[in-house]
């Protein structure tokens, strides 16, 4: 995107500069161009700088850094402050080990999260709203009719990325938060396993709030006012995971701040392990101040980046008794 361009600026097509040697520019990356910047048919401008990142979300196609696939990072966004967490409340089944994984990923990269549940109008949002009772999580529902003013001031003023796993709806939320976007949108299978429909990961610009002049409609205290920049929004393919070997284990811990305060009088040094001795964990929850499946969660994600077996795959062969845990 053009760093200075206004809403009404042309889409300028670039191609990297060879002088960036192996840099790669991302999605949401702020570029310098030079050459022909008008947008005209044919015109072509070169990449010569990429600008400094403000945040970098990133994601590993594995959790475990020992093995290749856990050094394997991929950029999922540059320069984003708002992750908008997309799971669908059915079909396919919300997994709140996901939604976990990225909450961790958006508090170390300093984007803050947004959940988004997805197909409202399909299941009911009780269940994956209840595990997070602890949390202080923005979230919004969308099924097909509903109007989503609500989701818009959210994205207002901010560079949003969706992620989610294939099949939840982010393509069709994207083509209704810009009519031109255009964004593939595919079917879910039987299996409840969505087809990898968006291979690349697009920004686009939201379209400018409309003037209310009802007063009832005004957007909540603190949102964009109308007229104001409405935004940008990247869609990316669907992840079957999301990986969280470039976390380290104390930063895993941000992702869950209902258990931060149960660590105060840990010993040093405490790793959290079920097995840590005098670990203040399981006395927090014991007391009722956090729920346990989020401790549960949290201990998932330590093991799996030891390296001790994956802990994704199929919920019920792990969490039996929960069937919202998997990721
Ligand atoms: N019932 C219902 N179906 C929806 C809703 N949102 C999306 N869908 C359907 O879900 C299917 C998958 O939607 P997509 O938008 O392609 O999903 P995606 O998240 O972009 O998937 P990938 O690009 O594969 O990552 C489509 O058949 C949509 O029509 C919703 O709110 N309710
Ligand atoms: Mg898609």
């Amino acid at each position: 995107m053009l760093s200075d361009a206004g809403p009404d600026a042309p889409l300028v097509t670039a191609m990297r500069a060879r002088e960036l040697g192996r840099k790669s520019v991302v999605v949401g990356d702020r570029v310098a161009l030079v050459g022909d910047t008008s947008g005209a048919a044919g015109a072509l401008a070169r990449i010569v700088r990429i600008a400094e990142r403000t945040s970098v979300l990133r994601r590993t196609a594995d959790d475990d850094e020992t093995t290749a696939e856990g050094r394997l990072e991929r950029v999922v966004v540059a320069n984003a402050d708002q992750l908008v967490i997309v799971s669908a409340l059915a079909d396919p089944p919300p997994r709140t080990g996901f939604i976990d994984r990225c909450l961790v990923a958006a508090y170390d990269a300093g984007i803050e999260p947004l959940l988004c549940l997805t197909k409202a109008d399909l299941a009911g949002p009780e269940a994956v709203l209840g595990y997070y009772a602890e949390l202080e999580l923005p979230y919004v529902l969308v099924r097909p009719d509903s109007d989503l003013d609500a989701l818009r001031s959210l994205l207002a003023g901010r560079i949003s990325v969706l992620v989610g796993h294939s099949g939840v709806g982010k393509s069709t939320l994207v083509n209704r938060l810009v009519p031109d976007a255009a964004r593939a949108v595919g079917t879910v299978s039987a299996i409840g396993r969505g087809r990898h429909t968006s291979t690349s990961a697009v920004a686009l610009r939201l379209p400018r709030l409309p003037d209310r002049d009802d007063g009832a409609r005004q957007p909540p205290s603190g949102a964009a006012r109308p007229g104001a920049d409405p935004g940008w929004i990247v869609d990316t393919p669907g992840v079957r995971s999301f990986g969280l070997a470039h976390v380290s284990a104390d930063s895993l811990l941000h992702g869950f701040p209902d258990l931060v305060e149960g660590t105060v009088d840990c010993p040093a040094n405490c790793p959290h392990t079920p097995d840590a001795p005098g670990c203040g964990l399981d006395a927090w929850v014991a007391a009722g101040k956090a729920d346990p499946r989020r401790l549960a969660s949290y201990r998932r994600l330590l093991a799996s980046r030891a390296g001790e077996g994956d802990a994704r795959g199929e919920p019920d062969q792990r969490n039996p008794g929960d069937p919202l845990a998997g990721s």
